[in-house]
């Protein structure tokens, strides 16, 4: 089934999903092996492949990670790019994101022209992604140029979030930021919530089990995890999905 169809499938029957984020540029084989194996053991809908980095050789590790996704585990792989240096072959599907939080014309279109070649005829999410104040300056901030919008701005977010449904996209992306501080708030999360009928995906500083719980209630459809698997890949039992 493809990877869009099966969040569509899963928000439709009221189930919480999860995704563990993994950075290629940030996980040794030792740490690899680990985190797979514990992918195995929990619930994790699928892996997400993808950072901020800007260097070279982003995709050439990307793709080593992914040999290694493949030969590990069976679990779908969606690439989650910072921009069209790190597309990679093979993986499930590709977020096409375009941060729509800001008004930097390369993260809005330019990088998309750029792909759209190499990625006419795999599956391709567009996605509204917002960044959202976590506290400190996130990569994805200085990566883009932008600035991330305020918690206490709901209004201004929603109607982002809105924004994006009506361009097309297919899932509104709600992000604080890799190894935010606070992740993004349960209110900001239900008021986007109530206005989307898209699925909703929340990520950034989501360090304990609490943390997640409170993003689904609030409304995520859809969880990231990343940054504290990088410490402890044997977190993801103790911070992973309700079951
Ligand atoms: C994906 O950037 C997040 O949206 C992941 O954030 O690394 O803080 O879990 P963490």
């Amino acid at each position: 089934m493809m990877v869009l169809n099966e969040i569509l499938r899963k928000k439709q029957q009221g189930e919480k999903q999860f995704a563990v984020l993994i950075d290629p540029e940030k996980c040794s084989d030792n740490h690899l092996n680990s985190l797979l194996a514990e992918v195995n053991k929990n619930r994790v809908d699928f892996i997400m492949l993808g950072g901020s980095s800007s260097s070279d050789d982003f995709s050439l590790k990307a793709a080593l990670v992914l040999e290694k996704i493949r030969t590990k585990t069976d679990k779908k792989v969606v690439l989650f790019p910072g921009n069209v240096s790190h597309l990679v072959d093979g993986v499930d599907a590709v977020l096409f994101l375009s941060l729509i939080s800001g008004r930097n014309p390369d993260y809005l279109i330019e990088n998309h022209v750029r792909s759209a070649r190499y990625l006419k005829g795999s599956e391709v999410v567009p996605v509204g992604y917002l960044l959202i104040d976590g506290g400190r300056r996130s990569s994805t901030e200085l990566v883009s140029k932008t600035t991330p919008m305020l918690v206490d701005d709901v209004s201004r977010i929603v109607d982002t979030a809105i924004a994006g449904e009506l361009l097309g996209h297919k899932m509104i992306y709600l992000e604080a930021g890799s190894g935010a501080k606070r992740p993004v708030p349960p209110k900001v999360i239900s008021a986007v919530k109530n206005e989307i009928s898209i699925p909703l995906i929340v990520g950034g500083g989501l360090r304990t089990r609490e943390a997640v719980v409170s993003a689904y209630d609030a409304g995520a459809d859809l969880v990231v995890v990343g940054n504290v698997l990088e410490a402890n890949p044997f977190a993801l039992s103790s911070v992973g999905a309700r079951d």
